[in-house]
């Protein structure tokens, strides 16, 4: 349980990674790094998806180059950070004004301690090089806002400096949405029927991981025909 705790509390204090808080786990894939890859995963699937559906272009995006999660002062910080800043987990994934207030107050926070990112800088100095404009970062947290095109946004993500990319720079007003329309409602449960029936699928790894994480309507760490159901009992409004 510890060990949960402690994954949540390193987890909780990144932006995005906080999404990794609420996915399914095995027991065995309790390990801070393995987490923060399924994090990262997520939200590239969900930059991928909502660009292609139209809700969210790359012309701008936020990139991430995360802190080094293997140092313990920088975990211990974080963890000091979520606990006396009693964070919002579902608001910070869904209030982008929320989310970015937070950021601000961690990037300070971890700056006055001494806290450096050596990894985002060196991203920095490169995308400066290559023309990117960034509109606004945050060095210590390794975050920049970007203006950029589908072509260096999806470069980025492959890029070993980079955790990922946001498309849209902007955190989703609901992360249950799979046809990534914006909001969640009975069109989502026909996507989910359709992708358990394997009328639909998708061959990119963080296409799927999205799909599965936003399909968990119901939380209970399942993506199954129960989640339908779940999306179709909320998106009625009680008389
Ligand atoms: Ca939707
Ligand atoms: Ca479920």
């Amino acid at each position: 349980m510890k060990k949960i705790l402690l994954s949540v509390f390193i987890c909780a204090a990144f932006l995005c990674s906080m999404l990794t808080a609420a996915v399914s786990f095995k027991p065995e894939d309790i390990k801070s790094e393995s987490r923060m890859s399924l994090g990262y995963s997520i939200i590239n699937g969900y930059s991928k998806l909502s660009a292609k559906a139209g809700l969210k272009s790359y012309d701008k995006a936020a990139v991430y180059s995360g802190l080094d999660l293997s140092n313990p002062y920088i975990v211990t910080l974080a963890g000091t950070f979520y606990l006396t800043r009693g964070i919002d987990l579902e608001r910070l994934v869904t209030d982008n004004d929320y989310a970015y207030s937070l950021v601000e107050k961690l990037d300070g926070f971890m700056g006055r301690l001494f806290v450096s990112n050596e990894r985002a800088a060196k991203l920095k100095k490169r995308l400066t090089e290559n023309g990117v404009n960034i509109k606004k970062a945050y060095d210590t947290v390794g975050l920049f806002i970007v203006e950029t095109n589908t072509e260096t946004a999806q470069a980025l993500m492959e890029d070993e400096a980079v955790d990922f990319v946001m498309a849209g720079g902007e955190v989703p007003s609901t992360m249950k949405d799979l046809n990534l329309d914006g909001s969640s409602d009975a069109l989502d449960a026909t996507v989910i029927q359709e992708y358990i029936a394997g009328k639909i699928g998708y061959s990119d790894r963080d296409e799927n991981e999205y799909i599965k994480f936003a399909g968990d309507i119901n939380g209970d760490k399942e993506f199954d025909i129960r989640d339908a159901t779940a999306v179709l009992k909320k998106a009625i409004p009680r008389a």
